[in-house]
């Protein structure tokens, strides 16, 4: 069995950039070689475009390649964008399909051992290893937050729990009874834990022996990391993937800068709107090439979420590419009145406000010709007051922040804690009425 250590000591770590992209060269030849073989859908993609294997000399020719697409994955539900036979495919996982046709995922046996390495030593690049014991609280079954952070985590050595989500009081007992020191969940899950374990009369940070967590599946800002470090005592770590590509992959180190992509897997490029590449440091739309896969390999997969790339060697000694805390997805993005807004620019002004709560709401809605955005937010309890003078002025400073950076008026509507809906998985924080 790998251990910790043989993840650190394993050379690749700590590569020189030229020796992972000499490796980068050498599979994205192959595979380009093989799904213009094995693959009726890349084949006529790439014939389409005009490009043939042989003209892939160098990394830059990526993008004489096509992009490939979501819809790609659905149009041809369930398996036929697959490049090995069905036969060597051992597992499936696939997307709840509420947008649509679900996506299928398949994984042969290498795709697993890939994918449970990757997160291996993502977990490892925390100081997660031997003599941990982790709570997996993401849906286990057809999404793969379950399964893949459980089989990283045993594969590092880790006690693992899985619980799944739900029934967070047993959640909590089970915590303090085994002794877990980390777990892996969404953030607003564990923001729900905690609010559940208070009401228990228990306090993460005192009563348990956590110490960290694996927080992701959907955006999250750095401000209510620095709540939930806390106020749980515990590190938390953002992780990061998506189901096309396998599932939770990568996460930080312990730096806390960056999520490490491993390049003899994975090849990144960074967009901007009209498909060119954006330079180093700017932000822009991840695009991701798998170089290992073998049942669904994806090329130049127009993943949809925004970020920055940082290539620079990483303070942990790490040389492999970073990918900066993502913005959320390009399509999460709404335009109020002209203006682009982000959720989660309004997470991180919401979490520097003390008096505002953890849990808070975005809805969109048209007023005639007029967009207007609403901001529902959770006044804490020792914030919350009774005298109507002292509410509104915490609704104008709470407007006036949320101006500052947003450049745009929004509504603050102020509600009592315990009011707005806690989520087990994904939360749902942006209610866009424009569109129903
Ligand atoms: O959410 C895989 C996953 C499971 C990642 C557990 C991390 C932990 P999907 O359901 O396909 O897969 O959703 C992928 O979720 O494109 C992002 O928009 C968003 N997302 C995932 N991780 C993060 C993160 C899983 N750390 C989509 N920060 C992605 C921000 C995230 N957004």
């Amino acid at each position: 069995m790998a251990s910790m250590l043989d993840f650190w000591n394993s050379r690749i770590e700590r590569a020189p950039l030229e020796e992972l992209q000499e490796i980068q060269l050498r599979k994205l030849k192959s595979l380009v070689d093989n799904v213009y073989r094995n693959s009726a859908f890349y084949r006529q993609r790439f014939d389409e475009a005009g490009v043939k294997p042989e003209m892939i000399k160098s990394l830059d020719d990526i993008v004489k390649l096509p992009f490939t697409y979501k819809k790609d994955l659905r149009d041809n539900y369930p398996t036929k964008m697959f490049s090995a036979p069905l036969s060597q495919v051992v597992r499936y996982h696939a997307s709840s399909g509420t947008t649509g046709k679900p996506t299928v995922v398949g994984y042969t046996r290498g795709d697993i051992e890939c994918w449970s390495t990757s997160l291996a030593r993502a977990f490892t690049s925390c100081g997660l290893g031997h003599g941990d014991v982790m709570i997996v609280s993401y849906g286990y079954g057809l999404f793969t937050g379950g399964l893949g952070a459980h089989y990283g985590a045993e594969e590092v050595g880790a006690s693992v729990i899985p619980m799944g989500v739900g029934n967070t009081q047993r959640q909590i007992e089970l915590m303090q009874d085994l002794h877990a020191t980390a777990i892996a969940c969404t953030p607003s899950y564990l923001l729900h834990m905690n609010e559940t374990a208070k009401a228990m009369g228990i306090s993460i940070k005192k009563d348990t022996d956590l110490r960290m967590a694996f927080l992701g599946a959907e955006p999250w800002s750095l401000e209510t990391r620095a709540r939930i470090e806390k106020s749980m005592g515990i590190k938390a770590y953002d992780i990061y993937g998506t189901s096309e590509l396998s599932g939770p992959l990568f996460t930080e180190c312990k730096c806390q800068d960056g999520i490490h992509v491993w390049a003899d897997h994975f090849l990144l490029e960074v967009i901007d709107k009209n498909g060119d590449p954006v330079p180093e440091g700017k932000k822009g739309e991840l695009v991701v090439t798998t170089l290992s896969k073998e049942a669904l390999p994806l090329i130049r997969y127009r993943v949809g979420d925004t970020t920055i790339l940082n290539n620079q060697e990483c303070e942990c000694g790490r040389t492999h590419p970073r990918i900066m805390r993502i913005m959320g997805r390009t399509d999460d993005m709404l335009i109020i009145r002209g203006i682009n807004v982000f959720p989660s620019q309004i997470e991180s002004v919401l979490m520097t406000i003390p008096e505002v709560g953890e849990h808070f709401q975005i809805i969109a809605d048209r007023k005639g010709e007029l967009d207007e955005l609403t901001v529902r937010v959770e006044v804490t309890k020792t914030a919350f007051s009774d005298k109507l003078a002292d509410l509104m002025k915490l609704e104008q400073k709470v407007g006036y922040e949320l101006q500052k950076v947003l450049n745009l008026s929004t509504k603050i509507e102020l509600v009592e804690t315990g009011t707005l809906p806690r989520s087990q998985g994904k939360s749902q924080k942006v209610i866009d009425r424009r569109k129903i």
